[in-house]
């Protein structure tokens, strides 16, 4: 008995990092955790999106620990589910973030989290890169995802691991017309409306959630937490790729494209109806033949407490493959939307977890689909 050889399904799964765009069939995926989520203190950008009427004005700390194991029951609720329809699920490993951190140039009294691996890890084809983001208190949140890129390059043999440059953070990033307390909705729209976002030109700055993959296509969001210096990274970084920028008026808070515009499968794009892509960036869609849908109605009138996201969160869901996608529970509107659309929907609590730092999307982050790069927008 003892020399008999192991059964093959013992073994664990051999490694391959590769995605291309945001439908193709997921194989392998990293969901975030809770743990140790903290309301960052003050500092310059995260002032500029904290709605001004937010209750997490003013405070900043650990986050109450039973919303904390609220949100791990969900988010590990989630992972199995991938699990048992045959995704491979990693999870990263979380840091102390109340703590204090400091580079040469800044001090913050505390960290974020790591629910949210969307926002730091960007996959395109082989490789992981880590975004530069463009908050202090998220500087550090790539060491949570480390390990398991460190795995990944042991494991396989192709797979890049790769980080944009640090950027420095100092007062000079950050435009001081957002530090007032009370700017105003309205002035808000206009600014985000002119592309008069908080970050300035100072140096490139990228949160991976900004961008959208489409095979040999990338979408950027230029707005508060990407530049168009980011965006012209990101070329730079991607010669074999046509990068677009793009922004949506609208939205007086634009951080992060996956609440906004969600691909759903090749030729078909839901839209958020307050935050409409401008029609001189239409075109390369139009002539490609895409559809771009309006996305249903949020169910919600508000997001739930000390949440930073808006109730657009209805749009920020999960597609396993071109036919099925992962919608949050309560968003019976959304979910309607995507079955008259032909996609299978299936149903995810995730709700009580937004608060630390988003919806499906936001908490994954891609290792494996399967599919190649492909050109889906041959007329430019
Ligand atoms: O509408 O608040 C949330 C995106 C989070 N990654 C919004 C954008």
């Amino acid at each position: 008995m003892t020399d008999q050889a192991e059964p093959a399904t013992t073994e664990a799964p051999q490694t391959i990092v590769s995605s291309w765009n945001e439908w193709d069939p997921l194989k392998h995926v990293i969901v975030g955790r809770a743990d140790g989520g903290c309301i960052p203190a003050p500092e310059p950008a995260l002032d500029a999106k904290v709605p001004e009427d937010s209750d997490m004005r003013g405070q900043y700390g650990p986050r109450p620990q039973e919303t904390v194991d609220r949100a791990n029951a969900l988010l590990d609720n989630f992972a199995s589910m991938l699990e048992k329809r045959g995704v491979i699920v990693d999870r990263p490993t979380p840091l102390d973030f109340n703590q204090p951190t400091a580079t040469p140039d800044w001090e913050t009294e505390t960290m974020f989290g790591c629910m949210p691996p969307r926002d730091v890890l960007l996959t395109v084809g082989k490789e992981m890169l880590e975004a530069t983001m463009s908050y202090r208190c998220r500087w550090f949140e790539y060491l949570c995802y480390r390990p398991l890129l460190q795995r990944y390059y042991m494991e396989d043999p192709k797979m890049r691991h790769e980080s944009a440059p640090k950027p420095r953070l100092t007062n000079a990033d950050y435009r001081p017309d957002y530090l007032s307390e009370k700017i105003g909705e309205q002035k808000r729209l206009e600014w985000t409306a002119d592309k008069y976002f908080v970050t300035t030109e100072e140096e490139p700055l990228f949160d991976a959630a900004d961008v959208l993959r489409f095979g040999k296509d990338l979408v950027v969001q230029h707005g508060f937490t990407t530049n168009l210096k980011g965006i012209d990274w990101l070329q730079r970084h991607y010669p074999d790729h046509r990068v677009h920028a793009v922004n949506f008026p609208g939205d007086p808070y634009p951080i992060h494209i996956d609440a906004t515009f969600t691909p759903l499968r090749p030729g078909l794009i839901l839209n958020n109806p307050q935050r409409r892509l401008p029609d001189d960036q239409r075109a390369m869609f139009e002539k490609n033949g895409w559809e771009i849908v309006d996305a249903a109605q949020p169910a919600h009138n508000a997001p739930p407490p000390l949440c930073y996201s808006s109730v657009w969160l209805s749009m920020n869901v999960l597609v396993l493959d071109p036919k099925t996608v992962c919608v949050e529970k309560t968003e019976v509107y959304q979910a309607e939307q995507m079955d008259k659309l032909g996609m299978n929907v299936l149903e995810v609590e995730l709700r009580d977890a937004y608060a630390f730092g988003g919806g499906l999307h936001c908490c994954t982050a891609d290792v494996y689909r399967e599919g190649s790069c492909e050109d889906y927008f041959p007329k430019q």
